[in-house]
């Protein structure tokens, strides 16, 4: 059975890379698939979170996935750490993943920085609790952005050697051949890696310092503009061909927000904006980013007047991801080997 599973760390400042890179996708696919939604917070304290900071983070995500369309009739809706069957899965993977293949990570090798022996061992063990994020509801598609594609490589290499090294307990149980499916990642559209308006080289990221580096979920009319206004660019104009912008990562950049904003394709925007100055180019940006966030930041600020009902929304996905989880969880028990009364 075909199943969407993707999720948010509330780690604060989300940002048009998270919106475009993934959410916008969710919300597309809500309408025909049936779809898993959560708010990461065990991967949040990988690195530090204030406690009040995060409980008010974990309403935000929660909020800005309702604002920006997810509708919790349709999808569940729920934090991860409500789940307990999360971390369970997560123990049986970390015995199953080899630590060669979490050293070939390239998140951990930017998030751990020079001083490596100082990060959190759970920062090293991420890919291995999104692995049990995703096959906790044996999910066939998880939609990311671009950065999150070597994890979802390892949720198939950690799928698969689990599915290999327990084939026989697997069939013995009435599982039949494999009991976890390769997951794909699905990483489509014109923006899966939005960079950073202040440099072109480095990805939009809720952690950079810079708040002129990204837009934020949050922000008005006047930010929004502003931060545009004063991205960083070259001093040709549009090339009026996408082959134009190679060696142009600020123009691709830009021109890649605008067409996933606007539902449209980098050749269709170069079409219509094509041997444009920047500054009239960046105007129009302006027009269809304002157009397309500020309602959700008005939404947001309203939902999160009201955190019992965000709460609410929480515990009752919490309670229907429950159910799939301990089934698969109960699966795994039988699988390994372990003894259960019930
Ligand atoms: N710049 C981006 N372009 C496209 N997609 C992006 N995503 C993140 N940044 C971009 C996608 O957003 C989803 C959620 O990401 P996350 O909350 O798990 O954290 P992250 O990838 O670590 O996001 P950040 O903003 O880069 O946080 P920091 O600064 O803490 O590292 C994922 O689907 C991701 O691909």
């Amino acid at each position: 059975k075909e199943l969407v599973f993707s999720g948010m760390q509330p780690t604060g400042n989300l940002h048009l890379g998270n919106y475009l890179g993934a959410m916008i996708r969710w919300i597309e696919l809500q309408k025909t698939m049936e779809c898993i939604y959560c708010v990461v917070d065990m991967h949040a304290i990988t690195v530090w979170q204030d406690p009040a900071d995060l409980k008010r983070q974990i309403r935000e995500v929660t909020a800005a996935y309702l604002a920006a369309g997810l509708d919790p009739k349709k999808s569940i809706i729920f934090n991860q750490s409500q789940v307990q069957q999360h971390a369970e899965l997560a123990w049986v993977f970390n015995c199953v993943a080899r630590i060669g293949w979490m050293n070939r990570m390239t998140q951990f090798k930017e998030k751990a920085g020079k001083d490596r022996e100082n990060a959190s061992l759970g920062l090293y063990a991420y890919p291995s609790l999104m692995a049990a994020d995703i096959l906790a509801y044996r999910a066939t598609h998880v939609p990311v952005g671009e950065d999150q594609k070597q994890h979802v490589e390892l949720t198939r290499d950690i799928a698969q050697k689990f599915n290999n090294d327990y084939a026989a307990s697997i069939a013995a149980n009435g599982y039949g051949d494999a009991f976890f499916p390769l997951t794909e990642p699905m990483i489509q559209g014109p923006a899966t890696r939005v960079m950073s308006l202040r440099d072109g080289s480095k990805k939009m990221s809720k952690s950079d310092p810079s708040d002129y580096s990204r837009i934020n979920l949050t922000d008005d009319a006047d930010t929004i503009a502003q931060k545009v206004r004063k991205a960083k660019t070259d001093p040709e104009p549009l090339p009026s061909e996408v082959d134009g912008l190679k060696g142009r990562p600020e123009a691709e950049n830009l021109v890649s927000i605008y067409a996933a904003l606007t539902g449209t394709t980098a050749e269709d925007v170069l079409r219509e904006h094509g041997g444009s100055q920047f500054s009239g180019f960046k105007a129009a940006l302006v027009d269809v980013a304002v157009t397309k966030l500020a309602p959700i930041a008005g939404e947001m600020r309203r939902l999160m007047a009201d955190p019992g009902h965000i709460d609410a929304i929480l515990v009752d996905g919490s309670d229907r991801a429950r159910v799939i989880a301990a089934q698969t969880m109960d699966a795994v028990r039988d699988i390994v080997g372990f003894v259960r009364s019930r």
